[in-house]
């Protein structure tokens, strides 16, 4: 299965969860050289502007959905909906060099796609996936809690025990912002600094992994733990205490952000 397989597989797959109506979510995939050499890469002439390319992206060739793609039909139509850019080498600019077929262009956030993945690249040598979508409990816990970044951690690891395992770095809260911009792609960039979750309040969740399964499980992971906090109506009687979460921290080894608990 190529890359762009596995997006059409991963994106139904997030569909089927209810997590990307109509035309919600996006994804992109950091391609290696071997992973090139398998698209029939062509100079299309379809460029798309980018001022201020940070100089890790230069010549990286990444695997992205379409703007305004449904994910419930990606897999159908991957020559349309999915296909491959490649960052320009000093331009401010970036080609599509396969795929988008039928006039079809990368998604409108871009910008964050690009921007977080030189983030992630700075701090993840591994680092291959940026992920997006509308998952529903989590868009309905930042409707419910305090948007506090750190307080909104806490109450995510207190909620199960895995979580604070999975995501010892806790997750980035972004205020509200217009989507599909530079600007929120900028401050997005920056929360990917220091966190492979970052949650937009009344939108959706973005996730950095090395994999399809490691960036869709970190989500999978908040969302239960945002499921969890709505079931249980916000009321958090036997939730762990910050001594347990201690516990865990010191079992697991976790190097944990700092001023949570
Ligand atoms: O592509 O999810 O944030 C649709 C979106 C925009
Ligand atoms: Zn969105």
């Amino acid at each position: 299965m190529n890359i762009l397989e596995e997006i059409g597989n991963i994106t139904f797959q997030m569909w089927q969860k209810g997590w990307d109506e109509y035309n919600a979510g996006n994804i992109s995939y950091l391609l290696s050289d071997d992973e090139v050499d398998e698209f029939e890469i062509i100079e299309s002439n379809r460029f798309i502007n980018f001022e201020n390319i940070p100089n890790n992206l230069r010549n990286k060739y990444i695997a992205i959905t379409a703007s305004g793609s449904h994910f419930r039909v990606i897999k159908d139509h991957l020559d349309d909906l999915t296909g491959v850019i490649k960052v320009a080498d000093t331009l401010d600019c970036v080609e599509i060099v396969y795929g988008f077929n039928n006039s079809n262009y990368p998604t409108s956030e871009l910008y964050t796609h690009l921007l977080g993945h030189s983030s992630r690249l700075k701090v993840d040598p591994n680092h291959k996936i940026i992920m997006h979508n509308h998952a529903t409990e989590i868009v309905a816990m930042t409707i419910k809690h305090e948007l506090d970044e750190l307080k909104f951690t806490k109450t995510l690891w207190s909620l199960c025990t895995e979580c604070i395992i999975l995501l010892p770095e806790g997750i980035g809260l972004m205020p509200w912002m217009v989507c599909g911009n530079r600007k929120i792609g900028e401050e997005s960039a920056l929360k990917l600094l220091e966190h492979r979750v970052v949650i937009w309040p009344q939108h959706g969740i973005f996730s950095a992994g090395t994999s399809f399964s490691d960036c869709f499980g970190l989500i999978e992971t908040v969302n239960k733990a945002a499921k969890i906090y709505l079931i249980t109506n916000g009321e958090l009687n036997n939730v762990l205490s910050s001594e347990n979460l201690m516990e865990i921290k010191k079992d697991f080894n976790l190097t944990i952000r700092e001023g949570i608990i």
